[in-house]
Order: structure tokens, then C-alpha cells, then sequence
């Protein structure tokens, strides 16, 4: 009989020499579930991660990846200690050095460039980790105490963050359990399956109790070919296709007008710009029946009539296109018309990572800017910053970047520019990770990170509303050291003798949220729920300025921008151009986590290799054949994949599933080379779905 398994009271140091024993964590991941963890440790070996039952968000169940993530902190290519480029920038040669002289080297390097101007050092992080503290808490403390240029973290969310928070007031909506009561859920810009497991699992509740499930999508994912209905739209006509949901609405009346007159800002105007959206407009633009239209909207409707609840799980699919924030401003408008707030099964979820009471000053203390303005660079840009000099609108060129929780060589857009830039002799770059990636490739010093299994960290979701305590399974590997660790070892040798630079993990964990999250309840069951109302919106109540629901925006009219959600036409919009006139979708792939587990053989082998989906008709005109090498392509660069013909792809529209590590992709580069570095209307986020591309055999 094998001994019970026990629950670990604390990190590892107490940690008995024998018998299986289990440590309650947190998925690290950028993925709206944030499951809770529980790892089986063997004599200090993590011998399997499973979800804990006991959180009913996680329900035990894991996806794919995180199952598998004992192979990837053990994979053999792991980071194990500090490593010196000893070959040409990008050739990938290191050779191993100490910690000690790797720190001082770096510092070394660093201390004339921040005598001279500290903005010419530059940080990008992303989401790695989405841990509050192996985040920006030490990293955000050295950059501020530094006078470091700051970093507009923009890469996934802006645009639809921001349009949210000009409408509803901030990241804020539904609680994603009482979906399982909905009886319509539109599943916008999501693919759930995919990406939000944990969400599907609700919505397949629902669906048993006879909800009705509608997706709306360019492609037949997954998710959409289980849902009773298809909106296969073109990418970027979302907010067409809202407006002439509420032309539809009003048109017959279903309209909650108590809702509307209590609890919304800008009835009349928004009900006038509405009403030049008729069904027929919004087909013809979104490329799809206008007998579809219809139907979702008096499904929706219906929802008024018969009282019953209408949910939306928005994701942030449909924000990475020009008019996403527009297209977001606009479905989040849709609720308050049928009054679906008043249930907690209706209204919306795109985000809730507004709920969470993050105390950011007391992670990363602006207070250590000393009155500084440091400029702001966007991450969004770094392929064309990184090429830029020295100029009175940029500030200072870019001497130093230093790298943690991300990986800009694979998922920056126009990486043709992006490496160029990395690839810059005089750059000097620092990467903090685990894997020598495509970035890691370019480093001047590559430092060893520690993965969820070996640190401490505090986890707000995006996708549910409970906080996670993630504690240490197993000792560091190797001689790597977690981010925090890694900054005030840097702050040190920097001489920056501050206190705060002293906190330890544990210190800096109870800091995330103060007195606001009960701190003893993480460290006893590993997850605090939030207290918040079950229908937060049902009386008014938005944290907007105006305390409503605003259609119109005085603050974005008085930026001079339109205060109305509109259809923003794309950049590159579908069919408008002769030389590429396919629009190229670039959504993630199931079995990775944006450029993360590319290098876990187990997944990669399920993904095969990158894949082009393309519709017949879109493959016969070009004589292209299912699992033929082709080259896609546009002005900014091409780059190689199976194409594979598909019913997942609708006409003019190719799927190229990311984002592929470009050394393991089938030319060394992947689906970024033929992304733009334009910005979103709102929120100055990236736009990787508004790409016009040719495809040809190869
Ligand atoms: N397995 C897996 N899970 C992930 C990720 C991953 O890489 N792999 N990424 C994580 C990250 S970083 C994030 S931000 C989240 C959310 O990540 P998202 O990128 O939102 O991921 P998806 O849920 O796949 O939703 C994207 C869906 O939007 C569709 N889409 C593309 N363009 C449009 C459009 O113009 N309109 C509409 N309506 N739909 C469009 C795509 O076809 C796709 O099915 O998921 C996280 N979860
Ligand atoms: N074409 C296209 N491009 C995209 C997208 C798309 O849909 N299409 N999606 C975009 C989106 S939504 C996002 S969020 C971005 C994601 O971009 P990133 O946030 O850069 O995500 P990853 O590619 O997963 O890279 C994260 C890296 O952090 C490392 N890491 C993880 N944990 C730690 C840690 O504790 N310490 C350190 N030092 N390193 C750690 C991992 O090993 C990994 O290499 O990509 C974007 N790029
Ligand atoms: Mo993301």
C-alpha cells in the first residue's frame, strides 16, 4: 500500500526525506483559468502537477501543457547556470561563467550607460509568469530605483482593456461560474477548447440545462464547430456586426428602457449611430447571411422577453485588429440593451483582472523614481525603436535591454525588424529565462530563472475571480534563482543599498494585495475568493466615472476621438489589395502557450509542425494541395508551413497558428515576419489579425 498523501504545510525546506508528498501552487501561465496546482514531490523530485480538486474553478482537471509541466522543468535543456556569449550575436554560442561574475559583468556594462542617460536601458516583460511578484515587483523596484525607460506592457490586452474600461469602467464583469446557468452564451473571439478550458466546462453545463450556444469567429475552431451556431465573420468586422445587433434590438423593441434610462450614458446617440447599421449593412461587411444576424439577435432579445439570462464570454481574439478597442466598446454596450445584468448568468466576461485590489505601488515603488519622468516605450514597437537613434521626439537610442518573462524575437510583430534590432553589435542585452529561446539567442548574458515549481509567488486570474498562493515544490535546479532574486542581486551590484531591494519573497507575496486578501487563507487552502456581488452591474453601479454604463465617452470625445463605438475598418482590410488579397488570421495554437512548450517535444510532436489552414477553394485557385510546403507571404517578409486545406479556414481567409519558436519552424522564421507593428484605435495594442498575405506553392 503506498503511503497517504499529505498536504505540504510549508516550501520545501520542511519537507520530510521520504513518502510522496503534495505542494499546493498556481499555474503560471497567461491563460484566463489560472488553475490551481498540486505537485507530488518525491525525495525533492516534482513527479507529477495535477489541478486540485479542492478549487472548484480548477476542478482537477488540467489542460494539455500544464499537465506536462514536469517535462518542461526538467527538460534537459533547461538553463542550469549563467552563460557568457562567447560566438557572434544570434549564433547562440555561451559559454558558463559564475553568478558572481556574470552580475558584476552586468553591471559593469550597465553603470556608464545609466551615468550617461539611464532611459538608453530599456525593459520588456511580458507574461511568462503572470505572477505578481516573479512579475514587475523586484524587476519594476531596479528599473524605477535605475531612472530605466518604463515599458508600456501592450502586447496582448490594450485594446480591449481599454475599450472595456471606457464603456464598463474597468476590467471588470461577470463571475464565470454562473455561466453554467445562461441560457444563450455567445462565445465571442474565443476559442474556449483552446484557451479557457475551464470556462467550457461551464458553458457545457449550461448547454445540458438547454442554453444555446452561438460562436462568433473567422474560424471553425474547435469551439465553434460545438456550438449550435457559426458567425464566421471576416477578421475585424466585430463592432459591424454589434451595431447591427442593436439595430435589430431596437427595431423591435426588445430594449430594456428602465435599464437604459437608469444605468447608461448616451441612449440617443448611441440609438442614432445603431440605427445606420441595418442587417443587410453589417452582412456585407462581416461576409456573412444576414439571416444570421437576425437570428442572434432575436435570440438575444428573447432573452428580454422571456427574462431568461444572455452571456457573452468575450475574448481578446477579436481586439487584435485596428478598430479593437471600437469593436470592444461596442459588444460591451449589448448587456445593458436587454437589461441582461440584472441576472448573474447574463451580461459579459472579457476580463477580470480589474477586480483584484493589486497594491502595484507597494510591489514596484514609483517612489524610488525620485520625481524622474522617464519616457515610455512601447513593447509593441521594439522592432522599429530598437533601429532607431538618438532623436529629439524617441529620447536616447537603445544601449541596454534586459529580458525576463518573454520571449520578443518569436512574439513581437515584424520580427524581420525585430531581430535586426536584436541583432545590433552595439546592444547590449541581458535575457532572464529557462530556455535558450529565439530571444535568448541574441544575449550578450543569459541568466538561469527558476519555473513555477521552485519559487514563491501570488496569482490574480483574468478569467475567474479567486486569488492563488503559489508555493515552491522543489529546490532550484541547477544554479538558477528566481527573477526576484536575480534583481536584488543586480541592485546590489549596482549599489543600490535601499531597503526594500531586502524583501524577501514571502515579504513581497503578503505585499500583493495587504490587508485586502486574508493572506492566511492562501497559505492554508492555496485560494481566497474575491467577495463581490453575484450580479455586480444589476443596479447601475459601474466603476465609470458617471457610476453607468457609458455608450458615449466624454473622455474620448474630448481626446477628439470619436465618443461612439464605430466599425473601424482594418488596416489591411479583406480584399482591398490585388498583390495579397488573403487576410491572414495568426491565433494560438492548442498545444502551446503563445511561444511557451514550442520546445517540449511531447507537444510539439501533437502540433506537428506550423500549419497554414487554408480554405479549397482559397487552395485550388492557387493549386495548392493538403499537406504541401508553401510560402506565405506580404511586403514585410514570408516565411514557410504546411498549408493544410480545411473547413477551420472560411474563403479569404488563412489561418496561421502560432506562435512557433523560429528555430524550430521550417526556415527559421515563423508567422511574426508577416505581422505589422501598426497600433490599435485604443490602447496603442498590436494587430496581429489585420494582415493581408499571399500564399504560394513552394
Ligand atoms: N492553448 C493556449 N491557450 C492560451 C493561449 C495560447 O497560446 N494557447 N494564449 C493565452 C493568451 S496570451 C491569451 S491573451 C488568452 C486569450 O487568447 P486569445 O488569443 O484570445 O485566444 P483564443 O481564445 O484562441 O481566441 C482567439 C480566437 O479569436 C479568433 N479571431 C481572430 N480574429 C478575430 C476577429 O477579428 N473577430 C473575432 N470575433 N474572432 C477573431 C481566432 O480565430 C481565435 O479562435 O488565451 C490564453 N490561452
Ligand atoms: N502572431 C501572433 N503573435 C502573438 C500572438 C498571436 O496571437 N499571434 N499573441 C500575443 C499575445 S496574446 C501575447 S500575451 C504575447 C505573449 O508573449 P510572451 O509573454 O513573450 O509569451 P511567451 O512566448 O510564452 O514567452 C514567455 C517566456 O517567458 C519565460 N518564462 C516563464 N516563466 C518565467 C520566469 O519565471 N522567469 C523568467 N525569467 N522567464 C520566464 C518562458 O520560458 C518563455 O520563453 O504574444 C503575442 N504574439
Ligand atoms: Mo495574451
Amino acid at each position: 500500500m503506498s503511503p497517504p498523501i499529505r498536504i505540504a504545510p510549508g516550501a520545501p525546506a520542511r519537507q520530510p526525506a521520504t513518502g510522496p508528498l503534495q505542494v499546493r501552487g498556481a499555474c503560471p501561465h497567461d491563460c484566463p483559468d489560472t488553475c490551481a496546482l498540486l505537485t507530488t514531490v518525491e525525495n525533492g523530485v516534482a513527479i507529477k502537477v495535477q489541478g486540485n480538486p479542492d478549487h472548484p474553478q480548477t476542478g482537477g482537471v488540467l489542460c494539455a501543457k500544464v499537465s506536462r509541466y514536469t517535462e518542461r522543468s526538467y527538460h534537459p535543456e533547461r538553463l542550469l547556470q549563467p552563460l557568457r556569449r562567447s560566438g557572434p550575436k544570434g549564433s547562440g554560442q555561451y559559454e558558463a561563467v559564475s553568478w558572481a561574475s556574470a552580475l558584476s559583468e552586468i553591471a559593469a556594462r550597465l553603470q556608464p550607460i545609466a551615468a550617461r542617460n539611464p532611459e538608453a536601458i530599456v525593459p520588456y516583460s511580458y507574461a511568462g509568469t503572470m505572477g505578481q511578484v516573479q512579475g514587475e515587483s523586484m524587476a519594476g523596484r531596479f528599473f524605477n530605483r535605475l531612472g530605466a525607460s518604463l515599458l508600456d506592457r501592450t502586447i496582448c490586452a490594450a485594446a480591449g482593456g481599454e475599450g472595456l474600461t471606457q464603456t464598463l469602467g474597468g476590467k471588470v464583469g461577470m463571475r464565470v461560474e454562473f455561466f453554467a446557468e445562461s441560457k444563450l452564451i455567445i462565445i465571442w473571439g474565443s476559442n474556449s477548447i483552446g484557451s479557457n478550458l475551464h470556462f467550457w466546462r461551464y458553458a457545457q453545463q449550461a448547454k445540458r440545462d438547454g442554453a444555446r450556444l452561438v460562436c462568433i469567429d473567422p474560424r471553425r475552431s474547435e469551439t465553434a464547430e460545438k456550438c449550435h451556431e457559426h458567425i464566421a465573420l471576416l477578421p475585424g468586422t466585430d463592432a459591424a456586426l454589434a451595431l447591427a445587433l442593436m439595430h435589430e434590438l431596437i427595431t423591435h423593441d426588445w430594449l430594456d428602457h428602465d435599464y437604459i434610462a437608469r444605468h447608461t450614458l448616451g441612449w440617443d446617440a448611441l440609438r442614432e449611430r445603431a440605427l445606420q447599421w441595418c442587417p443587410e449593412r453589417a452582412a456585407q461587411v462581416c461576409d456573412v447571411p444576414v439571416e444570421q444576424i437576425r437570428a442572434l439577435a432575436r435570440d438575444y432579445g428573447q432573452c428580454l422577453v422571456n427574462r431568461q439570462p444572455a452571456a457573452i464570454r468575450l475574448n481578446y481574439g477579436m481586439q487584435r485588429v485596428r478598430g479593437g478597442g471600437n469593436a470592444v466598446r461596442a459588444v460591451a454596450c449589448l448587456p445593458a440593451l436587454i437589461g441582461a445584468w440584472r441576472h448573474r448568468a447574463g451580461g459579459m466576461l472579457l476580463s477580470s483582472s480589474g477586480q483584484f485590489p493589486v497594491d502595484k505601488a507597494a510591489l514596484q515603488r514609483p517612489d524610488l523614481l525620485a520625481g524622474r519622468t522617464p519616457r515610455t516605450l512601447n513593447m509593441v514597437t521594439i522592432g522599429d525603436d530598437l533601429l532607431r537613434d538618438t532623436s529629439p521626439g524617441f529620447g536616447p537610442k537603445i544601449e541596454a535591454l534586459i529580458v525576463y518573462n518573454s520571449n520578443p524575437v518569436a512574439v513581437a510583430p515584424e520580427s524581420g525588424k525585430v531581430v535586426r534590432g536584436f541583432a545590433r553589435e552595439d546592444l547590449f542585452t541581458v535575457v532572464l529565462e529557462h530556455f535558450q529561446t529565439d530571444t535568448a539567442d541574441y544575449a550578450d548574458f543569459i541568466l538561469p530563472a527558476t519555473t513555477q515549481l521552485e519559487h514563491w509567488d501570488v496569482h490574480s486570474a483574468y478569467g475567474h475571480t479567486d486569488a492563488l498562493l503559489n508555493r515552491p515544490a522543489i529546490a532550484p535546479l541547477g544554479q538558477a534563482k528566481p527573477n526576484t532574486q536575480i534583481f536584488r542581486e543586480l541592485a546590489a551590484h549596482m549599489g543600490f543599498a535601499d531597503a526594500c531591494f531586502g524583501d524577501s519573497d514571502e515579504t513581497l507575496c503578503r505585499a500583493v494585495y495587504g490587508d485586502k486578501v486574508d493572506f492566511q487563507t492562501l497559505l492554508d487552502k492555496g485560494f481566497a475568493t474575491l467577495k463581490l456581488p453575484a450580479a455586480p452591474f444589476a443596479d447601475g453601479n459601474f466603476p465609470t466615472a458617471s457610476g453607468r454604463c457609458e455608450f458615449f465617452s466624454e473622455r474620448l470625445a474630448a481626446l477628439g476621438l470619436d465618443g461612439l463605438p464605430d466599425h473601424v475598418p482594418n488596416y489591411e482590410t479583406p480584399g482591398s489589395s490585388k498583390a495579397f488579397p488573403l487576410a491572414m488570421i495568426s491565433p494560438p495554437a492548442r498545444n502551446f502557450l503563445n511561444s511557451s512548450f514550442v520546445n517540449v517535444k511531447s507537444l510539439r510532436d501533437i502540433e506537428g509542425e506550423p500549419v497554414l489552414e487554408i480554405h479549397a477553394q482559397d487552395a485550388a485557385a492557387r493549386d495548392i494541395a493538403s499537406g504541401a510546403i508553401v510560402t506565405v507571404f506580404n511586403q514585410r517578409g514570408e516565411y514557410r508551413v504546411k498549408a493544410v486545406v480545411s473547413a477551420r479556414a472560411r474563403p479569404g481567409v488563412v489561418n496561421g497558428l502560432g506562435v512557433w519558436w523560429r528555430k524550430l519552424g521550417l526556415d527559421g522564421t515563423n508567422v511574426n515576419q508577416l505581422t505589422s507593428q501598426h497600433l490599435t484605435d485604443l490602447g496603442r495594442g498590436p494587430v496581429f489579425y489585420d494582415c493581408l498575405v499571399e500564399v504560394r506553392a513552394a
